[in-house]
């Protein structure tokens, strides 16, 4: 039964600048995991490698990108029996810019190797496994559509839809996965989609419609990336294996600063609430409510935690900073907050223990932080 390795959006070339000083880093454990999906594919005796969309960036790629490629798609030709194909996405789209056009020679000589779209290409016959597979490229850069109109092959024993794209949404605002009616009808034995970022399955179609999402970790928003679909076609249904390539994982913690004396402290907080992941990228939280002589300093709290991951991406200050004695005294009578904060200021005064200070104290300052319509709890 014919196996088939599906991948997409692979992103190739992005520059991954958020990564700061790791971004060389990944960019090429980019390219290693596209030798990895190469190497799966010949371990598996896989008949096709399909990526459905986005295996470059952009259309100007490096030319050493353009040549690494070819390289593992003709260590690939040359290992297993495998054929490629290629389709355009929306970050690389079949434009008269296309790299597949530039390129054209180049992937012309790859034995096996085809760009579906290019020269009208429509549909590949996978020679011996009874296969064709089929696909049309998103017509414009930044609308993604589905091909509603591909048909399948009577005479194959399978056929796969290979499409690219999403509902609304343009290219880089984030859409929703193809509805049922964005698929192509009848008589698919499996849709190899692509453009979500994370793995995904449409429910309903029949037959399977993976999204596999990014094998490798491209965007700090990332989240369920890392894998390929690994698809056994067989006559009574489709078998799709989740298959993981990618190195590098994300990481989220919410850490409460309340009562924490420094950045020093909070870095403590974090290591306890996450296991250190030299191959994780960490999203960091703050939330709480801390005093403005903690002196919370984002760089000073990266800094603390920078050996322990991959990266560490600058924090997101969802805490709010305590209102200092002074200000208190100077929230106007005529509001709530300004009685309210008089009032506790009052019983502070009358407190018989630092237990009961300290109670009321907190009660102060959350109350008056609500009162200001900030979200403090939770
Ligand atoms: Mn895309």
């Amino acid at each position: 039964m014919p196996i088939i390795i599906h991948t997409s959006d692979v992103h190739l070339g992005t520059p991954l600048g958020w990564l700061g000083p790791r971004a060389a880093e990944q960019r090429e454990e980019l390219r290693r995991t596209l030798s990895k999906i190469v190497d799966l594919v010949v371990e598996q005796h896989a008949d096709a490698l399909v990526v459905a969309g986005d295996l470059f960036h952009s259309n100007n790629p490096s030319a050493a990108t353009v040549r690494f490629v070819l390289r593992e798609f003709a260590r690939l030709t040359s290992d297993s029996k495998a054929s490629v194909v290629l389709l355009p996405g929306s970050h690389d789209p079949l434009d008269i810019e296309s790299v597949y056009t530039s390129y054209r020679a180049e992937f012309g000589k790859l034995d096996r190797v085809s760009v579906l779209g290019l020269d009208g290409l429509r549909s590949v016959a996978v020679e011996n496994a009874g296969l064709t597979i089929h696909g049309d490229p998103p017509q414009r850069q930044g609308r993604d559509r589905g091909a509603t109109d591909l048909v399948p092959d009577p005479d194959s024993a399978f056929n796969v839809a290979v499409l690219h794209g999403s509902t609304g949404g343009g290219d880089d605002e984030e859409g929703g996965p193809f509805s049922l009616s964005d698929l192509p009808g009848e008589g698919w034995s499996y849709y190899a989609l692509g453009h979500l970022p994370s793995w995904h399955e449409i429910e309903g179609a029949g037959v399977p419609a993976v999204y596999p999402g990014s094998p490798e970790l491209v965007a700090m928003d990332g989240g369920g990336q890392g894998h390929v679909a690994r698809v056994e076609l067989r006559a009574n249904g489709a078998i799709v294996t989740k298959v993981r390539v990618g190195a590098r994982s994300i990481v989220e913690a919410r850490v409460e600063v309340t009562d924490a004396s420094d950045s020093f402290s909070i870095a403590e907080r974090v290591r306890q609430e996450t296991r250190s992941n030299p191959n994780a990228v960490l999203r960091l939280v703050l939330t709480g409510l801390t005093s403005a002589e903690a002196g919370i300093d984002d760089w000073d709290l990266v800094e603390e935690l920078v050996g322990d991951y991959f990266f560490v991406c600058p924090p997101v200050r969802d805490y709010h900073v305590k209102v200092s004695d002074q200000d208190l005294v100077q929230l106007p009578e005529r509001l709530v907050v300004g009685r309210f904060a008089r009032h506790m200021r009052s019983r502070l005064e009358e407190a018989g223990s630092e237990d009961e200070r300290r109670e009321i104290e907190d009660a102060l300052q959350l109350g008056v932080a609500l009162l200001q319509g900030k979200d403090v709890i939770g």
